[in-house]
């Protein structure tokens, strides 16, 4: 390659590879769409639409980058999670997220009019997303994010769930419902929705009360009777362990799975002990064809 004197400039360019042999997650988020959704004439507090618009772009990157290892989303965010040992773009973080959040918003574009399609998208509101990639060190933080992001979804569906049901059907305020729901727990919540609105909380669809899990489905394993379970173990394989060749089989044998999405609890350990290829990253048996 020539040389010319403006390669220097290259030097001004910063590492920003993540921290090796820890787990990365990439959390993109709507930009604006509390704006968006009013534009858009999203349901209160939860539109389908909308939701499964999200799992459809989640889906296309998973099956994009199968170096990923799982997605959880909710509202208008998704988390993308890599493994440990995953070298994609040598780690680089600015690399990683800019990847993640295109290649999300250009299947989010693509696949709006299969949802909305009598809406169509025009400027100046168009959908847009940002992100941020977070490393953690272990199995359990990682575990641990998870479990705060869909206790986050319950916390708050549980709060716009009810106070959607006092505006829209029981006619108060934005303010009044706002002012009443003050200070009160999940019970008080439960109890509104049932007493006012003969609504129980638990019949409410699993999508808008757990979220939505992305993964790659093999045959699902017997969950550990009283084992250890994986919580605080740190991955079995360090990173440097899986050459360039090691990683181009296990993303073929990765394709190959279906990739399917859930809404279904990630706080508890069965989710994860009955499809251990998530956290070990060593894919499972496929599912035997159905003829
Ligand atoms: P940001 O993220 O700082 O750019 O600002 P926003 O407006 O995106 O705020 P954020 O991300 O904290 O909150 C998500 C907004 O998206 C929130 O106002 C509700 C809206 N949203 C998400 N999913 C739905 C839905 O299914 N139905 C409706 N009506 N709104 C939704
Ligand atoms: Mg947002
Ligand atoms: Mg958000």
């Amino acid at each position: 390659m020539a040389n010319s004197k403006y390669e220097y400039v290259k030097a001004f360019e910063q590492p920003d590879a993540l921290l090796p042999n820890t787990w990365i997650v990439i959390r993109i988020d709507g930009r604006g769409f509390h704006k968006l959704s009013d534009k858009y004439h999203f349901e209160k507090p939860n539109d389908p639409r909308a939701l499964n618009l999200m799992n459809a772009a989640a889906v296309e990157v998973m099956k994009d980058l199968p170096d990923l290892s799982i997605a959880y989303g909710v509202s208008d965010e998704y988390s993308f999670v890599f493994h440990p040992s995953c070298q994609l773009f040598e780690r680089r973080s600015a690399k990683l997220v800019t990847t993640i959040v295109s290649t999300f918003t250009a299947h989010y574009i693509y696949n709006w009019p299969k949802f909305f399609p009598d809406t169509p998208l025009e400027p100046p509101h168009l959908p847009t997303f940002d992100g941020r990639a977070v490393t953690y060190p272990s199995t359990r933080n990682l575990r641990d994010y998870m479990s705060w992001r869909q206790v986050d979804c319950h916390i708050n569906n549980l709060y716009n769930t009810t106070f959607w049901m006092m505006v829209l059907r029981g006619g108060m305020s934005n303010t009044d419902a706002e002012r009443e729901l003050q200070g009160t727990v999940s019970s008080d919540k439960n109890e509104i929705l049932f007493k006012r609105f003969g609504i129980n909380y638990n019949n409410e669809p699993e999508m808008y009360k757990k979220g939505s899990v992305v993964y790659r489905q093999y045959q699902l394993e017997e969950p550990k009777k009283g084992g250890q379970t994986q919580e605080g173990e740190t991955p079995s394989i360090p990173e440097k362990e899986i050459s360039k060749s090691q990683q181009e089989k296990l993303r073929k044998l990765r394709r190959k799975a279906k990739v399917v999405v859930e809404h279904v609890d990630i706080v508890k350990d069965d989710f994860w002990e009955q499809r251990p290829w998530i956290l070990s990253n060593k894919p499972g048996k496929l599912p035997v064809q159905e003829s």
